[in-house]
């Protein structure tokens, strides 16, 4: 694990399953039905029990019809050691001029909005996007960077960070973090 002190907070980068992690909230990569998925949105069904947790997504759906990209919702974190989740969605790349850095961007720093308005101070985002979405790595890791900073400055939480899956992802952040922070 490695840490950056920013402003009064911490960004933190290490290396492991989301599920696991002991913070105030978790960050899911969703889809815009928040229908559960592959990847991490699959792991952290399954690490809740799963039952509980499309309950609670297909109630903000029929509240809100679909959740775009870049936007964010919050549900509890039922069994997990994380007592909330946020759920967003990043952006499916397609090349890099659909507005993808935006929305990726977004993506980070709406969650961040609403872990603050739910007084949450610790939080863990995945990759989002860095896998079946098919977001370029590097690119994705500057954008996610720079938006946790810009949220750390802003006070919104006291610690954000990011948990990667695997060891090449893991170094790749790492050294991303210690080219741009
Ligand atoms: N802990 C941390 N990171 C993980 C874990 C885990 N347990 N499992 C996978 N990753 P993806 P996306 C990493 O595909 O690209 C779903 O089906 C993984 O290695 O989960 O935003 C949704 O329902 C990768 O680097 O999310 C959507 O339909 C990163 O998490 C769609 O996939 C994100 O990969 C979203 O695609």
């Amino acid at each position: 694990m490695k840490d950056w002190k920013i402003g009064s907070g911490r960004l933190f980068i290490r290396q492991g399953d989301i599920t696991t992690l002991e913070v105030d909230a978790i960050v899911n990569a969703a889809n815009s039905r928040l229908a559960g998925g592959g990847g991490v949105d699959g792991a952290i069904h399954r690490a809740t029990g799963a039952a509980k947790l499309q309950e609670a997504c297909q109630k903000i759906i029929s509240d809100i019809g679909s959740l775009p990209p870049g936007e964010a919702a919050i549900t509890d974190g039922f069994n997990l050691p994380a007592k909330y989740i946020i759920h967003t969605v990043g952006p499916i790349w397609h090349g890099g001029t659909n507005g993808e850095l935006k929305l990726l961007k977004n993506a980070y720093l709406n969650s961040l909005k609403l872990a603050r308005k739910n007084n949450i101070t610790t939080i863990a985002f995945p990759a989002i996007s860095c896998g079946v979405y098919g977001y370029p790595v590097k690119e994705a890791a500057c954008i996610a960077l720079l938006a946790l900073k810009k949220g750390l400055e802003a006070g919104l939480v006291e610690e954000a960070g990011m948990v990667l899956h695997g060891e090449t992802a893991y170094k790749l952040w790492a050294a991303t973090a210690e080219e741009i922070l």
